[in-house]
């Protein structure tokens, strides 16, 4: 039997390519120079596609592929995956929750630590002679004990806060409502009021189009000079030009971001600033978590095609 035609939307790390190389007749789309040209042509053979969590799958893409029935997400976010188009048409879609929460969780407290104490800074500090030509680093901010908000108290948010209890932060958090598991975290519903007591805002959010730019000015201003707001979940939860008009003008202390607009091309005027550091959407990217959402990309797509239930569906 012929084996089932998936388009695969971006690369992926050679342990993955190889099982579905395998499993399937896969299309790279990423590696076609006239895009359109190529899904108009391998469009009615596309029974799959595999993605990942910031490429999606646009509704052009959908519709390039008639005989369509799955799409399998390399992330747990699939806000980049036309929903909409996916339910008209009966088309399922997978993500890979759980593997990566502890990593997304673990990068998300590594950038608050980092960004807080300046080491980004002291390695330069150190590295271009400073140290032992002016002396002594400047001081920086402390973390432990200090008030944490994080906005989503989804499954990442959790993790983030489980590890923020660890540096005896006052933490609370804002969702659509209180959690029963949330022990020991004020519930604080209003975005504004969570980022007017916090120290470090932590958006943990899943991105849809009601969470679009809900860290507008009125929460930036909220957390103010001394506060940092760190992003791993997606760009489209902050406004990200109030974002860097606070962060030039010092309205905003400083942020610590994974994500952005556009990435990976970034604004540029990110790059002249001091107080943001910048990382390459890279909260997931640990060899033992790519492996288990490769793995799990995989195995939808298997499932899928044997008849047998996904392990890990959206739709
Ligand atoms: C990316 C992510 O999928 O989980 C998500 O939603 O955005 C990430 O894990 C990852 O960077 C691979 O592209």
């Amino acid at each position: 039997m012929a084996k089932p035609g998936i388009l695969q939307v971006g690369p992926y790390p050679q342990w993955d390519e190889e099982p579905l190389n395998e499993a399937f007749a896969v299309h790279r789309y990423f590696e076609a120079e006239d895009k359109g040209a190529f899904l108009a042509k391998v469009g009615p053979e596309i029974r799959g596609i595999a993605t990942r969590g910031e490429l999606g799958a646009n509704s052009a893409m959908i519709e390039a592929c008639p005989n369509l029935e799955i799409i399998s997400v390399y992330g747990v976010g699939f806000d980049a995956v036309d929903l909409a188009a996916c339910r008209e048409r009966g088309i399922r879609v997978t993500n890979t929750p759980d593997v990566l929460t502890n990593d997304v969780a673990d990068l998300g407290v590594a950038m608050m630590l980092c960004q807080s104490r300046g080491m980004i800074g002291a390695e330069t500090w150190v590295k271009d002679g400073s140290w032992a030509s002016k002396g002594l680093y400047p001081l920086k901010r402390r973390v432990w004990g200090r008030r944490a908000g994080v906005l989503g108290l989804g499954r990442i948010g959790f993790e983030v806060a489980k590890r923020l209890k660890g540096f005896d932060m006052e933490i609370a958090y804002s969702d659509v409502g209180p959690k029963s598991f949330a022990e020991g975290m004020e519930f604080i519903a209003d975005p504004v009021k969570l980022a007017e007591r916090s120290d470090f805002l932590f958006v943990t959010l899943v991105a849809s189009a009601d969470t679009r730019h809900i860290v507008g000015r009125d929460v930036i201003a909220a957390l103010g000079a001394e506060g940092m707001l760190i992003n791993i979940s997606r760009a489209s939860n902050i406004d990200e030009e109030a974002l860097l008009d606070a962060l030039e003008s010092g309205a905003l202390g400083s942020a610590a971001l994974d994500v952005f607009e556009g990435e990976p091309k970034l604004n540029p005027r990110f790059l002249k600033l001091d107080n943001v550091l910048v990382q390459p959407h890279h909260a997931s990217g640990t060899i033992e978590t790519r492996q288990a959402m490769g793995k799990l990309v995989c195995d939808n797509l298997t499932a899928h095609f044997a008849g047998n239930p996904l392990p890990t569906p959206v739709l």
